[in-house]
């Protein structure tokens, strides 16, 4: 195997000793809850999919038997394994069967294609690629094939459903029924579970390694916050490869808390209302657009909704006048959610003035959560003023995976995690968000660097130049759009020819520009970098484009 980089995720020794003296790492692993769960709860409904409905128990059998499977393969301890899956079951089944084994799950989202993937497989760098054979029409064993030729150190390519010359995961389970059943765990509770990716608030995305002692801390917490019960039913709605629907509570919070989870392919209220209805679903997350689309939908909607209590809105900047509309529209609780893969949840608390859950984003999880709000020079900033928001806790990352040059500059010397965003925090502690210090646009929960888009349209034969700065956009919260300087020699392409240029580049669609503008000349700040601010301050201001396709 290729696990030659260490994968750690390291508090200096008096922070290890708080955190746990606390009594907030609890020293369980992954693997030895879903066992304790699967005791608690045996029948009980754990998940719910579109054919199926397992029991705890059931959950704890596929996950040693798959565990079993995957060992038997001849993948091992520490492996690094990609998964790439929508939200069906079998999301569910692998990672707990990776958690078993002591192999580290690499979340991709299904949007995520080549070059994506083939980055995160680099870094971190991965053994196997886990996928489903097609999702939303699209085939994921062409990619497959491409990954495995450009990642040679991919070893094993594991395929939910028809997986051609590849190995099924049925005929992994199937063989892992013929092998002894692994221990609930080998893993230490500090040690790395997963691999989050980040945001990427500059450049390429960065691997996140999240231990189980501080995962599982956020779990448990935000189970307590968020009222999370056995009766509770939790509607997957958001790509479960996310870390807001995954952990704040999300699904492995409800299976933390012993209720159930029911997934839905989308996250259009059409399905989910029809999918609420059908299993009482109590709650669920979403981003702002989709809250939009949910809001509009209800009125008209024939389904009976009344069993859901409580919505999570999170992932991007909610508007005070969307979140008014919740309660009178959909008789529900709003909670508000201002999270990062790297650490730092917030949340309105349930019992919250209306005042609060409508113009706030909410506050920690932890007392020890420390906060920083800081001005250019790391300096505090008068309280109740904006600045870019520092932390570092019980639960907030230290370093990235084998990435020293994002480390340099993502982390202060003290450990603090520079999240990128600018804030400010209420009297009572409270943090309202008012956007971002660099250029990333936020396209309706999807993050995407302006950075990594320019480096590609750059790539382009006719491109001079280019800026991806992001537009406010009443639906999408922003949107992108490419401002490009054509070559003096070139004509210049149409819209179409850059759209198709960056799918072709193999990236996720949500990167593809929403919208391009040819321009002659950029603005440059006073360091002669180009002013993507002047490029905003330009689109707000309607000027003329010298050419808009
Ligand atoms: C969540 O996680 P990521 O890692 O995809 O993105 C983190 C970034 C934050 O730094 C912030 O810029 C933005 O997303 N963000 C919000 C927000 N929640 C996240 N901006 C404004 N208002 C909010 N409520 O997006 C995430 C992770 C866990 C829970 C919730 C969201």
């Amino acid at each position: 195997m290729t696990n030659s980089i260490p994968l750690q995720q390291v508090w200096p020794a008096d922070f290890v000793k708080k955190y746990t003296e606390a009594g907030y790492w609890d020293g369980q692993s992954f693997g030895e809850l879903l066992a304790e769960r699967a005791q608690q709860y045996g029948d009980q409904p754990a998940v719910i999919g579109a054919q199926t409905c397992w029991s705890y128990a059931q959950l704890d059998q596929k996950a040693s038997t798959l565990a079993a499977g995957l060992l038997a393969l001849g993948l091992k301890k520490g492996a690094r394994v990609l998964v790439q899956l929508p939200n069906i079951p079998e999301f569910v089944s692998v990672i707990f069967a990776l958690f078993r084994a002591g192999m580290v799950p690499i979340y991709a989202l299904p949007a995520h294609r080549i070059t994506e993937l083939a980055h995160f497989a680099e870094q971190a760098p991965a053994d196997a690629y886990i996928c489903a054979a097609q999702f939303e029409g699209f085939d994921y064993l062409p990619l497959a094939r491409e990954l495995q030729q450009r990642c040679t150190h991919i070893q094993h390519i594991i395929v939910v459903g028809a997986a051609q010359e590849f190995d099924s995961l049925e005929q992994i389970e199937q063989q892992g029924a013929q092998q002894p059943p692994p221990p609930a765990s080998v893993s230490a509770a500090n040690e790395v579970a997963f691999l989050q990716i980040s945001g990427g608030s500059t450049g390429l995305s960065k691997l996140i390694p999240r231990t189980h002692n501080d995962y599982i801390y956020t779990l448990r917490e935000s189970c307590k916050i968020c009222g999370v019960t056995p009766d509770s039913i939790f509607l997957a709605a958001l790509p479960m490869a996310h870390n807001f629907p995954m952990s704040s509570p999300g699904f492995l919070g409800t299976l933390y808390a012993g209720g159930c989870v029911v997934l839905s392919p989308s996250a259009e209220p059409e399905t989910c209302f029809a999918l609420i209805a059908k299993h009482q679903v109590t709650f669920s997350s979403l981003v702002p657009p989709l809250l939009l689309m949910w809001l509009e939908f209800a009125p008209q909607s024939q389904h009976d909704i009344s069993s859901l209590t409580t919505i999570q809105v999170g992932g991007a900047k909610l508007i005070p006048e969307v979140a008014r509309r919740v309660r009178p529209v959909l008789n529900i609780q709003l909670q508000q959610v201002f999270g990062m893969a790297e650490g730092l949840v917030n949340y309105t608390r349930l019992h919250d003035a209306e005042d609060i859950v409508i113009h706030t984003q909410g506050r920690p999880i932890s007392p020890d959560d420390e906060i920083l709000i800081v001005d250019d020079h790391d300096q505090p900033v008068p309280e109740g003023t904006v600045g870019h928001l520092l932390t570092r806790g019980p639960y907030t990352i230290r370093a990235y995976h084998n990435n020293p040059a994002a480390n340099a500059r993502s982390f202060t010397k003290d450990g603090y995690y520079r999240t990128g965003d600018m804030v400010q925090r209420t009297e009572t502690g409270y943090l309202v968000v008012q956007g971002r210090a660099n250029d990333h646009i936020n396209r309706a929960g999807e993050k995407i660097s302006a950075e990594e888009i320019e480096d590609h349209l750059l790539a382009h034969p006719a491109v001079y130049d280019a800026a991806v700065v992001s537009v406010p956009d009443d639906y999408l919260g922003e949107r992108s759009c490419a401002f490009i300087i054509i070559k003096k020699d070139q004509a210049a392409p149409r819209t179409i020819e850059f759209k198709r240029w960056i799918r072709q580049r193999g990236l996720a669609d949500f990167k593809v520009p929403d919208q391009v503008i040819v321009v002659t000349s950029f603005d440059t700040t006073a360091a002669g970098k180009i002013s993507r601010k002047q490029l905003r301050h330009q689109l707000s201001q309607s000027l003329q484009p010298t050419h808009e396709q």
